[in-house]
């Protein structure tokens, strides 16, 4: 009986903590036909975002004044997200393809 009450109760301390730290998540962007996919997206502090090129173009996540990723044709690169704070990036070859990402305090 006793060591049940204590293996429910360290149970119930695990679940609490993994509950407090949110997980952090790799979120995707693709590209496709030079469009960001989606182009608005949610993000927090520690998540990475992920870009798919699915184009035969060379594109970039540049932000003005900020960081820049290089994605190469058919390939991916990410980042992590470091800071909350509403970000602009678009495309340095095609400042047409523009995306937003929202980032949420931690
Ligand atoms: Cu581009």
């Amino acid at each position: 009986m006793r060591a049940g009450f204590y293996l429910v109760a360290i149970t119930g301390l695990m679940l609490g903590n993994g509950a407090m730290l949110a997980e952090a998540r790799t979120i995707r962007v693709t590209i496709d036909k030079m469009a960001f996919v989606p182009a608005e997206i949610e993000a927090q502090v520690g998540d990475t975002i992920e870009w798919v090129n699915n184009d035969i173009l060379v594109h970039t996540a540049t932000v003005k004044g900020g960081w820049e990723v290089m994605i190469p044709a058919k390939g991916t690169a990410s980042r992590a997200v470091v800071e909350a704070g509403q970000v602009d990036f678009y495309c340095r070859f095609h400042p047409n393809m523009k995306g937003r990402i929202s980032v949420a305090a931690p």
